[in-house]
């Protein structure tokens, strides 16, 4: 089975990202098969070297959207492209607006080793 932490890596890393065109989400989101059984609404993709992503488990502690407390935010700013399902989409041809962006992110970690397993936001 699929471990959180693949799924993490599955769902939002893109190190070598992004193919700089407006057909990126509807491939992505496609190829990273969230477009199975449903369109996934929202969906971020970071576009920074694992390791990079994996650091920001090391800051310090911030309250996550559903009130937990294991969500960090990356002292940098990283590259990131967010998608969005259009409001015309219909299963199953899911279409996505692709914006890229120059965010700090907030992902939860979890385990042991402790890493990403959940996008929260960008800011
Ligand atoms: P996403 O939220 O990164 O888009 P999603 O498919 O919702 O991806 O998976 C997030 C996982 O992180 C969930 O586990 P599951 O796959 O076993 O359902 C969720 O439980 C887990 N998780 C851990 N901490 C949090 C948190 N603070 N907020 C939301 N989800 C969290």
């Amino acid at each position: 089975k699929e471990s959180r932490a693949m799924k993490f890596q599955r769902q939002h890393m893109d190190p070598d990202g992004p193919s700089n065109n407006s057909n990126y989400c509807n491939q992505m989101m496609r190829r990273r098969l969230m477009t199975e059984g449903r369109c996934k609404p929202v969906n971020t993709f970071v576009h920074e070297p694992l390791v990079d992503v994996q650091a920001v488990c090391l800051q310090r502690n911030i309250t996550c959207k559903n009130g937990q407390p294991n969500c960090h935010k990356s002292s940098s700013s990283m590259k990131i492209t967010d998608c969005r399902v259009t409001s015309g989409s219909k299963y199953p041809n899911c279409d996505y607006r692709t914006s890229q962006k120059e965010r700090h992110i907030i992902v939860a970690c979890e385990g042991n080793p402790y890493v990403p397993v959940h996008f929260d936001a960008s800011v």
